[in-house]
């Protein structure tokens, strides 16, 4: 076990406790079956005979799947591949002393997604505008510091975290590659082979984010054409360079046409084109190109329905599909817009059927709170992956793998907020089972992570409905964004209405929201299969949470609640700010229970949630009672 001066967050001693009072066998070889037999022996267990826990390389469970039985007092834990002897070990653990008790048969387990990836978007240098991590809420990066590699010793516990909850890969480096950042693809390599070297005996693979620009910022050569030769052959040798270094290197991460980033429609070409030629290259070594989706104009004004920015991915990709090579992944965000604390799901997901697709979504809290807020979002993604969008199949069964912008950075709570810790752990767990119950997965982490004596019903109070508390104090029924423009944190209605992002909500006297129908509106609807494409366009039949992203709405508009939306506005962001005060006080009842250090970083993170939500009641309710100049019906005080 790796003890170094940070918080434990889910793997604390006490976890081992059930396995370190046991005598152990574990039968195969390979450098992951050491990894399990060095945990066992830093747990405190004993590798003798006769063995009261027996892991063991056999059978036929693919590379990453195990089983677990227990027959005659021994618990047995059988993997086909050293990854799944890994997961089971773990599996173990989270299962404490249960694990030894009793008699069970076999129960099986395989990962529903073949590839659990995080994104990071930590960068080498500091950048002057997004700091070290771009959207990063937890201190500087876990890589680097200062423009130099960290003490890699971090890394390897971070990779020990990420195996314990299904985790096999991570790409290091922002999705805007900047110039510093670029040379970790060819003179810096030996960066990224050294943080590949930490995850290895963890079953985790190394992906990088590079610049499409890469053969002209680094090749020297005149164009980054995906269909001129030169390039090719410099993505290929380039490529090639970095398998002999790193051979077991996952892949590149690519935002093309995006935000300012370089992409193949700057030479007249597609997107087939541009990845399918990085695939090219990645292809010899078993390499995968992930291939984001999130490709819009952000230099627009609102003329026509054509600007609509949630539009945009499905028009750019959806006729694309059948077209890129196997080892390309499009990566999809979960929301047609950017990750706001509610959005209808992507119709990317459903119109890519010969395509394979990661869903990508964002642990780190860019819109729900940074990590100042306590928002677990694990029932935020569970919705998302059930989400029946094509017939019977939901998103986790449209989705080849899953994919999490990472919460983690060099704070000692890995996360800044410690109560964040829980979405990273429940990204993988949901990664692993998407049909997993996410306030089970909650309830998982609170046991390993304070231990069964803790007041659960207090951390349960406090975080199992925080992302729709969240919700209930910020932007309304799906409309989203409203937030300080740039650092994305706290209030500011119209932020963002006046500018080219393609972020409005149309609020005017009279009402509002943005018309997606197809029969008056951007026609963003239509986008959907049926049902969701009739659902949305119907003003009766859309839910109340998404009726301002679909329809632009009078205020005395009734909801299916039975309120008017201006009253729900009032309502919920009322109660929205009483709930941040009664989660600070559920807090209180934790005293005593948990380590000081702990306990004051979670106090100072509460007093700062209770007192940003009620700034955002505040502007938000005084906002819209100027503009619509109707009164609260309870006659309540709204400030302003
Ligand atoms: C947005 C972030 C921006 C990222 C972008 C992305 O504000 O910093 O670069 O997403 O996903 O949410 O590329």
């Amino acid at each position: 076990m790796i003890v170094d001066d940070v918080h434990p967050a889910w793997l604390p001693e006490a976890a081992f406790r059930a396995i370190g009072l046991r005598r152990v066998r574990v039968d195969g070889d390979g450098p992951l079956v050491e990894t399990v037999r060095a945990e066992l022996v830093g747990a405190g267990a004993t590798l003798a005979e006769p063995a009261d826990l027996v892991l063991a390389l056999t059978g036929s469970l693919g590379e990453e799947g195990f089983a677990i039985t227990r027959r005659e007092g021994v618990t047995v834990v059988r993997a086909g591949g050293q990854a799944g002897l890994l997961y089971g070990f773990f599996e173990v653990v989270r299962m404490g002393e249960a694990a030894f008790t009793g008699e069970w048969a076999q129960r099986r387990y395989a990962p529903a997604m073949r590839r659990r990836m995080l994104d990071h978007w930590d960068n080498v240098d500091v950048h002057p505008v997004m700091g070290q991590v771009e959207r990063g809420y937890a201190g500087g990066s876990l890589f680097w510091h200062n423009g130099v590699p960290r003490d890699l010793a971090r890394v390897r516990s971070y990779a020990r975290l990420l195996a314990s909850v299904g985790i096999n890969a991570v790409a290091i480096n922002n999705v805007n590659v900047h110039r510093t950042e670029a040379h970790l693809l060819t003179d810096r390599l030996g960066e990224v082979a050294a943080v590949a070297a930490a995850m290895r005996p963890y079953g985790i693979r190394v992906h990088l984010s590079v610049s499409f620009a890469a053969p002209v910022t680094l090749g020297g050569l005149a164009t980054a054409d995906p269909l001129d030769g030169k390039v090719r052959d410099w993505w290929a040798g380039t490529t090639c360079e970095v398998y002999e270094t790193i051979p077991d290197f996952g892949g590149y991460v690519v935002k093309a046409d995006s935000e300012g980033q370089p992409g193949p429609f700057g030479y007249g070409r597609s997107h087939v084109d541009g990845a399918n030629m990085l695939a090219g290259a990645l292809a010899p070594f078993g390499g995968v190109v992930h291939w984001r989706a999130f490709v819009y104009n952000h230099r627009q004004d609102w003329r026509d329905r054509s600007t609509d920015r949630a539009r945009a991915a499905y028009e750019t990709f959806a006729p694309l599909d059948g077209q890129f090579r196997d080892n390309v992944v499009l990566q999809v965000k979960h929301g047609p817009m950017d990750f706001q604390a509610r959005e209808p799901v992507s119709p990317v997901i459903a119109a890519m059927p010969a395509t394979s697709v990661a869903v990508e979504l964002q642990v780190t809290q860019e819109y729900t709170g940074q990590q100042r807020h306590a928002c677990y979002l694990g029932p935020m993604w569970s919705e998302v992956l059930r989400f029946p969008l094509a017939g019977e199949a939901d998103v986790a069964t449209l989705a080849d793998e899953l994919v999490g912008v990472s919460n983690v950075g060099a704070d000692p709570f890995w996360t800044g907020h410690p109560l964040a810790q829980s979405n990273l752990y429940a990204f993988g767990r949901l990664a692993w089972d998407p049909a997993a119950d996410p306030l089970r997965i909650l309830d998982e982490w609170i046991d390993l992570t304070f231990g069964p004596a803790v007041d659960r019903a207090a951390l349960h109070e406090i975080l199992d409905d925080s992302w729709q508390v969240y919700e209930s104090y910020t932007a309304p029924l799906g409309v989203g964004w409203m937030v300080s423009p740039g650092h994305h944190y706290g209030p500011d209605v119209d932020g963002y209405e006046y500018s080219p992002w393609g972020t409005y909500h149309f609020a005017d006297r009279d009402g509002i929201g943005v018309d997606r129908t197809r029969a008056t509106g951007t026609g963003f609807a239509g986008q959907y299969p049926q049902p969701w494409s009739q659902v949305f366009e119907s003003l009766d039949r859309c839910p109340d949470e998404l009726l301002l992203f679909f329809h632009h709405v009078p205020y005395g508009h009734v909801l299916r609640s039975g309120s008017t939306v201006i009253q729900h506005i009032y309502d919920t962001h009322i109660a929205g700010a009483e709930r941040a005060v009664a989660m600070r006080a559920a807090w209180e009842r934790l005293a005593g229970q948990v380590a000081p250090d702990l306990d004051e970083r979670v106090r100072e993170r509460l007093d700062e949630q209770v007192r940003s939500a009620a700034q955002w009641r505040d502007q938000i309710n005084t906002y819209f009672l100027r503009k619509s100049g109707v009164p609260d019906t309870e006659g309540r005080h709204i400030y302003g």
